[in-house]
This record gives structure tokens, sequence and C-alpha cells, in this order.
């Protein structure tokens, strides 16, 4: 309670899902998106009764806004206690139909963007020798699949970066995990949420709870990483 979150990509899907669980536990958000859509977002969260939910309209492959969005949040509220590497982009195309654009545009937003959040908060968790950094990357960096290369390159990328960030800031009393999620019923790549043919995938509440769950683990205890998927996925363990 009264602690400090931002969360990315929280205009729609996962994002916006995790936003309203951690406003529900009491935390102060800073919620990011791309597009103006993050506003409206922050309006209906307010709606809600949670009060301290900051808009801030930022590119998380940009340098300069990754950097203003943490100084715009600490400029709010002194201090970021967690923040949701959310914000990323699908795309399921084979390679042939997969352009260069498409392949830097995902490594951008999907990897880039993980590296900037990480790289603009550390000095400030470092500080404080407190923080978590939650990172929602994908079960796809634990295999492959096809007509999804270029997407779970950016998901392997994601994995050995938090990795080794994880060992690193250790020492600092930062805590590092990633949310591993199989299908999810959000509006990635272009989807809609709430259709009947993915009634039976994930709900953005379950991904959500996971970040709950894994943000609210008690000082001793790190959780790494969780991997959950609907039961009716296939899932190469
Ligand atoms: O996607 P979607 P999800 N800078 O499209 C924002 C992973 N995941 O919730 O920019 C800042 O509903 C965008 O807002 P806006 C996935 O890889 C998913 O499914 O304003 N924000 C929106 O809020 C991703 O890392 C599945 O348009 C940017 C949000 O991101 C995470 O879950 C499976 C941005 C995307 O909402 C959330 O994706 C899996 C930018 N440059 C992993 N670009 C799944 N859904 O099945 C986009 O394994 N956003």
């Amino acid at each position: 309670k009264g602690q400090v979150a931002i969360v990315t990509g929280a205009s729609r899907g996962i994002g916006k899902e995790i936003a309203a669980k951690l406003a529900e536990l009491g935390m102060k958000l800073a919620i990011v998106g791309s597009s103006a859509d993050i506003h409206e977002t922050a309006k209906e969260l307010k709606k809600s009764g949670f009060e301290d939910v900051l808009a801030i309209q930022a590119d998380v492959s940009s340098e300069g806004q990754v950097q203003s969005m943490i100084e715009k949040t600490l400029q709010q509220y002194k201090q970021v206690d967690l923040l949701v590497n959310n914000a990323g982009l699908g795309l399921f195309k084979s390679i042939e139909d997969t352009t260069f654009d498409d392949w830097k545009r995902l490594f951008e937003v999907n990897v880039q963007g993980v590296f900037l959040g990480v790289k603009s908060v550390l000095p400030h968790m470092k500080e404080r020798k407190s923080g978590t950094i939650i990172t929602i990357s994908s079960d796809v960096a634990r295999y492959t699949i096809p007509n999804g290369s270029a997407y779970t390159a950016t998901k392997y990328a994601v994995q050995g970066f938090i990795g080794s960030i994880a060992q690193e800031v250790r020492e600092y009393g930062i805590k590092v995990g990633t949310i591993n999620p199989g299908m999810v019923d959000t509006y990635i790549a272009g989807s809609q949420q709430g259709l009947e043919e993915k009634k039976d995938w994930l709900q953005v509440e379950d991904v959500a709870n996971a970040v709950v769950y894994m943000a609210s683990a008690p000082k001793h205890m790190l959780i790494d990483e969780i991997i959950l998927h609907p039961f009716v996925q296939n899932y190469p363990i």
C-alpha cells in the first residue's frame, strides 16, 4: 500500500488489467502507452475510484521518452517500487511475409523497450536498495513456434537479458522476474478481446494475478519466473 508502480503497455490488454489489480492493492500508478488511449484508461481507472493514476504517453522504444517517463513518475510520486515491462508487439507471420521493418520494430519495442525501461529505473532503485522489475515475456521464450519466428526471437532475447540482469542487481536488493504466459485473450497482433474462439485461453486477470503474486513476495523470497498457459494449449515441457 502506498507503493509506486510503473506499468508499460497499459492502454489495453494485459497491462490495463495489471494496472487495475495493482491499484486495488493500494499502489500509486504511472501507466504508459504509446497512443492517446492511455489517457482514456487513466480516466476509467479514476472512475473506478483509484485516485493516484498518472497517464504517460510514451513509446518504450524511445530512449528520451522512457527517460522522461521515469522523471515524470519521480516528480509525481518521489519513488518507484515496481516497474512492469509489459508493452510488447505480437507478429504471427511466415518468414516469407515477415518484412525487415516488422523485424526491426518488434525488436525495438519488445527488446529495446525492456532494456531502456530497466536502464532508466535502475539508478533510482540502486540508490534506495530496493525495487522489483517484472517483465511480461512469453512462454515462447522456452520453445519455438512456426509463423512466429521474429516474435519468438524477441522473447528469447528478453529472457537472456533479464536473466543476466537478475543476477547483476541482486546485490542491490532489487528483485527481477519474468512472467511467461501462453495464449492470452487480448488485442495482440490486431486481435480483439472477448472473441468466442478465445474463451478457453488465459484471461488478462490470470496474468495480472501472477504479477500481483510475484510483486507481493515476502522480502526473503524471489520468484524468478512464472509460466502459465491455457489448459487447452499444447505446451511442450
Ligand atoms: O497485447 P495488446 P497484450 N510503447 O496488444 C502498448 C505479452 N504476451 O496485452 O501503445 C508503449 O492487447 C499498447 O498501447 P498503445 C506480449 O508480448 C501476450 O497481449 O497505447 N506501449 C497496449 O497497451 C506483450 O509483451 C500474449 O497502443 C506500447 C499494449 O502495449 C504483453 O504480453 C502471450 C508500445 C499491448 O496490448 C502485453 O501484450 C504471450 C510502445 N512502443 C505474451 N507498443 C498473448 N496476448 O497471447 C504497444 O506469451 N504498446
